[in-house]
């Protein structure tokens, strides 16, 4: 059996993967149209689904981020694969895996908020603002588990995990409890809703920590801020641990790779 060109699809969410590149100059200088075979896997890799973002990063973690994602996981490796061909050399890697959320608002708990919140009680009313509702969450969930990869200008990605201590450990917390803090949690990153876009996607099981967090902003204040704020929020104050974080200014990926010398 040829398993070479099979497709590898998780039954949900997406693949993900987050690579950090440093320029081999050596290499580049003796070779020229390094950019090209960056260039050329890129084509290769993008279709309707697979999307890629190119950025350069700032600082001496690495000089070049991709973020690649897509429903095939062997087209992912294939891709990674297909850069390592060019004079550039692997320093960071994550991998993970688009997910819905576990604590998402239900109909009820939405039905909930318009009577306590909006003091709704018009049962024509309700059902009306719940019609919009559930096209709202439908097209969310929607972008969450096959996201749409937006150009911003800047991009910052770093792991997290909840912690898990014998005085604060998330996964002994009840169902209900877990859910109430994240709403607050989510209550804080919709203050940024237009200047902040977030990708969080599950990797327990697949990579070093729990989840990776993309965030994407024009603005790389919002960055520092939305993080910052989050510090003080009960769930990250209390359960989040993070590995390190790699900031980049998002280009297309002909810009990126000039940016960083490679020709
Ligand atoms: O599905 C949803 O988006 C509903 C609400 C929501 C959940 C469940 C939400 C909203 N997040 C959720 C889950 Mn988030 N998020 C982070 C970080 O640096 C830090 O302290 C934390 C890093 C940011 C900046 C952020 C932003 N979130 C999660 C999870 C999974 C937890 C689990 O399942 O146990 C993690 C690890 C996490 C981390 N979050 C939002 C944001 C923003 C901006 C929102 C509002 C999104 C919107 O309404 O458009």
């Amino acid at each position: 059996m040829d398993t070479s060109k099979e497709r590898v699809e998780p039954s949900v969410g997406w693949g993900v993967l987050h690579l950090f590149y440093r320029v081999d100059a050596a290499r580049a200088e003796q070779e020229p149209g390094g950019a090209k075979r960056v260039l050329d896997a890129i084509d290769g890799f993008v279709d309707d689904d697979h999307q890629v973002l190119t950025y350069a990063v700032l600082g001496h973690k690495a000089d070049l981020g991709v973020l690649a994602l897509g429903p095939d996981l062997a087209r992912l490796q294939a891709f990674e694969q297909e850069l390592s061909l060019a004079p550039i050399i692997p320093t960071w890697s994550y991998v993970s895996l688009t997910e819905q959320s576990e604590y998402g608002a239900t109909e009820d708990d939405e039905r909930k908020r318009l009577a306590d919140e909006d003091e709704l009680t018009d049962p024509a009313e309700v059902e009306e603002r719940l019609v919009t509702w559930r096209e709202r969450i439908e097209h969310y969930r929607e972008q969450r588990i096959h996201p749409r990869l937006p150009m911003k200008r800047t991009i910052c990605f770093y792991p997290m995990s909840k912690r898990r201590s014998a005085d604060a450990n998330w996964y002994d917390l009840p169902f209900d409890e877990r859910k109430k803090l994240m709403a607050g949690h989510a209550k804080v990153g919709r203050t940024y809703a237009g200047r902040v876009l977030q990708l969080i996607t599950g990797s327990t099981g697949i990579d070093d920590w729990e989840w990776g967090v993309t965030l994407l902003a024009d603005d790389p204040a919002a960055l520092k801020e939305i993080v910052y704020e989050m510090r003080f929020d009960e769930v990250s104050a209390r359960f989040a641990e993070f590995g390190p974080f790699y900031t980049g200014l998002v280009l297309e990926p002909r810009d990126a790779l000039a940016r960083i010398g490679l020709e």
